[in-house]
């Protein structure tokens, strides 16, 4: 068995290499490995300096987070860091790729830090539910100063090379990029400093850094209210603050309480289970031997927001666009918001002004479907009409070169006639993109009765190179988000119709970590978005009906964009407030169906909402619509504003109990059959399994 580190000599300098694929992830063996390598540097006569540096295509990962929620083992990662710091000869980091959490904070124990062009450096453990726990809240603050360490400690975003030169962070940018170029610039850099004389220089000589600009209070204000409901960030920030209240062993001692104290909560759970999921997502089952097309061209019909919207996701990922429309007018129409689309990229610094020009080169707008004769892709993004998308397809049925794709942006409409309208039903399939569709990661990959399992691959690795979060669905109504969507939806009219208040729901479930409570939601999205969706399915047994919303839109209150809805928006208040006549619609359904109002408390309705949620979750699974509950999980956490460290539904039903939500349901059933929980949910709760059981099937 090779082993993760290894040690190796260039005249006096000892150059140890971390060599732990895919991402030198610092577990167990190879801190113990690591550790011997310091140690023998040490002891090693020839070895005047060493220089640590990573193989493959990065410095370090960090510490291994498959580890968490195990008992640790030692060595431990911060004695590392301590016993490079303490080591009596200079010490070099080089690094290149990314340094991120423990991979920095091993940096940090370095004495001279150097990184290539284009490396990540940062300590995002706060985004895991965690701490920087070896080191990192103490030695950041006494290298590039409190307000900077707070600032990457509490945000977790990475920095450049060239600003974590500027802060002091590293001490200067290589040159070249790779595993190679980082060992000959930390060699290179390493002969200098010998050349000099230079003696270790250990971040624990430095003095105790002082306290921020604006002072702690304000600190933790701000990241109360930018992070409301999460744990992880003030923690962190008490662990910098102790670094400027102690010297470097009494905080290294504090931080690693802290950091204790994370490792145990619900919130890191949920973090790291999002952390994992994200990443598994794309291994389909069935999916492994499957074998993408090459796709060199997109076409796009419809340049309408969507449409528009996918063809600039293709062209930020240098894929050259051929987009047809109807009318000359609305082709120049779609380039134009293109090009607003792709400037909007080059102001949020997605992409060069070079790129951005180079990528308009390859955008073709048109009337004409010939001129999709050459795409690979070509996707569809019309008005929601089933009959207007049959006709598309007719027509692409017949200018699309053999073995194209032919993917329909549709939200809900059944993909298996859509196919039915062309002679190639298995190259046919659902790329249902979230707008807008060039900034929202998720992609929802929607697989037909005839798709070719090749073409499926085929969208997967198109996602990928969108730099989507792609998931696999069935076809139904709604696939995964959005037929969830709706039958939680109706769980709040429910909890409306028999007293809650649609404000007292929202207040509810942004307490509980939603982004935006439901109603205003709906209030964003338009008020006749619903409307459409209700007139298209009827009333449905069992379900309540939310007549007060009917009647809004027929007031012509949609919501933000004309001012009211089930909020008034207005100068006074423009994050929009309770409307008094909205409680008046409501009381009048109530009365007209004879419902005698109760009281709900916050506690229920986010208990009932939830049940809801995961129960229209399980029957989805039961109907195959989503393979696994992780990838239900992907869906709500990266489109519905589901809160990240809670992990997603299915997740949450794990770490609430499926017994607990079989009971709850139960208790909640009123012969509508509305709540009545899901066989899967009875059958987990008799077999005491739990959803993640099912993620490996
Ligand atoms: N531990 C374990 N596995 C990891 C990992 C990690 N830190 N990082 C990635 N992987 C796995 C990942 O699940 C995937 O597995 C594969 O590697 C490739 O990942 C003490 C406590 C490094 C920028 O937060 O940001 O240090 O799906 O697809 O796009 O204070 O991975 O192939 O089976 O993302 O090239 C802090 C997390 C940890 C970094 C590379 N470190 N990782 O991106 O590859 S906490 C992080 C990343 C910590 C200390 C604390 C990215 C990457 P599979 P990938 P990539």
């Amino acid at each position: 068995m090779s082993t993760p580190v290894t040690y190796d000599l260039d005249d006096e300098i000892a150059v140890i290499t971390v060599d732990n694929p895919p991402v030198n992830a610092l577990g167990h063996a190879t801190r113990a490995a690591l550790k011997d390598c310091v140690d023998r540097f040490a002891a090693d006569e020839t070895a005047r300096i060493a220089v640590i540096c990573g193989a493959g295509r990065l410095f370090l990962g960090g510490a291994d987070v498959s580890e968490f929620g195990k008992p640790p083992q030692d060595p431990w990662l911060p004695e590392i860091c301590t016993l490079i710091e303490d080591c009596p000869k200079p010490v070099v980091a080089s690094i290149h790729g990314a340094a991120l959490g423990g991979g920095l904070e091993v940096a940090l124990g370095c004495h001279y830090r150097l990184a290539l062009p284009g490396t990540k450096l940062g300590l995002p453990e706060v985004s895991l539910g965690i701490l920087p726990g070896a080191g990192g809240t103490q030695r950041a603050p006494r290298v590039v100063g409190t307000d900077a360490a707070l600032e990457m400690i509490t945000s977790g975003k990475p920095v450049t090379p060239e600003a974590a030169r500027e802060s002091g962070l590293i001490d200067r940018v290589g040159e070249g990029k790779g595993s190679e170029a980082a060992r000959a610039e930390g060699v290179a850099y390493a002969r200098e400093l010998l050349a000099e004389g230079a003696a270790p220089r250990p971040v624990s000589g430095l003095p105790r850094p002082a306290a921020p600009a604006d002072g702690w209070d304000i600190w933790e204000q701000n990241l109360r209210r930018k992070f409301p409901g999460q744990v992880a960030q003030v923690q962190a920030m008490k662990a910098v603050k102790a670094a400027t209240e102690m010297d470097l062993p009494d905080g290294l001692a504090e931080e690693r309480r802290l950091f204790n104290e994370l490792i145990d909560t619900p919130q890191r759970e949920g973090l790291i289970h999002a952390f994992f999921i994200e990443r598994k997502v794309a291994r389909v089952p069935g999916l492994k031997d499957a074998t993408p097309r090459d796709v060199q061209a997109i076409g796009v019909v419809g340049g309408g927001t969507m449409g528009s919207g996918i063809a600039t996701a293709a062209l930020l990922a240098g894929l050259p666009v051929t987009l047809v429309e109807m009318k000359p007018e609305a082709a120049d129409k779609a380039r134009a918001t293109i090009e607003s689309n792709l400037a909007g990229a080059v102001k949020r610094g997605k992409m060069s002004d070079a790129k951005r020009d180079a990528a308009l080169a390859t955008l073709t707008t048109t009337t004409d479907y010939g001129d999709l004769k050459d795409a690979d892709v070509i996707i569809e993004a019309v008005f929601e009409s089933l009959d207007v998308k049959k006709e598309v397809f007719t027509q692409l049925d017949a200018v699309a070169k053999p073995g194209a794709v032919l993917a329909t942006n549709t939200s809900y409409l059944d993909i298996n006639e859509i196919a039915q309208a062309t002679s190639r039903p298995a190259d046919v399939i659902g790329l249902h993109f979230f707008s807008p569709a060039h900034v929202m990661k998720l992609l929802e990959v929607v697989v037909a009765d005839a798709t070719d399992t090749d073409v499926t691959a085929t969208a997967f690795a198109l996602g990928k190179r969108l730099g989507k979060v792609s998931v696999r669905a069935g076809v139904c109504d709604g696939f995964i988000g959005n037929r969830m969507l709706s039958h939680y939806r109706s769980a709040a009219d429910w909890m409306i119709l028999h007293g809650a208040s649609p404000y007292q729901i929202d207040r509810a479930l942004e307490q509980f970590g939603f982004a935006m409570g439901p109603m205003k939601v709906a209030d964003l999205a338009g008020l006749d978005i619903g409307y459409m969706t209700r007139q298209r399915k009827g009333k449905q047994p069992g379900v309540v009906y939310p007549q007060w919303a009917d009647d809004l839109y027929g007031m012509e209150r949609l919501g933000r964009k004309t001012g009211r809805g089930f909020y008034i928006y207005d100068d006074e208040s423009p994050k929009g407030r309770e409307d008094p006549e909205v409680l008046d619609l409501i009381a009048k359904e109530r009365a007209a169906q004879g419902v005698t109002p109760r009281d709900f408390t916050g506690d229920e309705i986010v208990e009932r909402y939830m049940a809801a949620m995961v129960n229209e979750g399980a029957r989805i699974l039961e109907d195959g619509i989503a393979l696994r509950p992780l990838d239900i999980d992907v869906v709500k956490l990266m489109g519905y504003g589901f809160p990240r460290y809670r992990g997603g539904p299915m997740k949450y039903a794990d770490m609430t109990g499926i017994a607990t939500i079989r009971d709850r349901l139960n208790a909640y059933e009123d012969g509508s059959g509305f709540w009545s929980p899901a066989a899967l949910i009875d059958t987990l709760a008799a077999e005491g399994r739990n959803f993640e059981s099912m993620n490996n099937d």
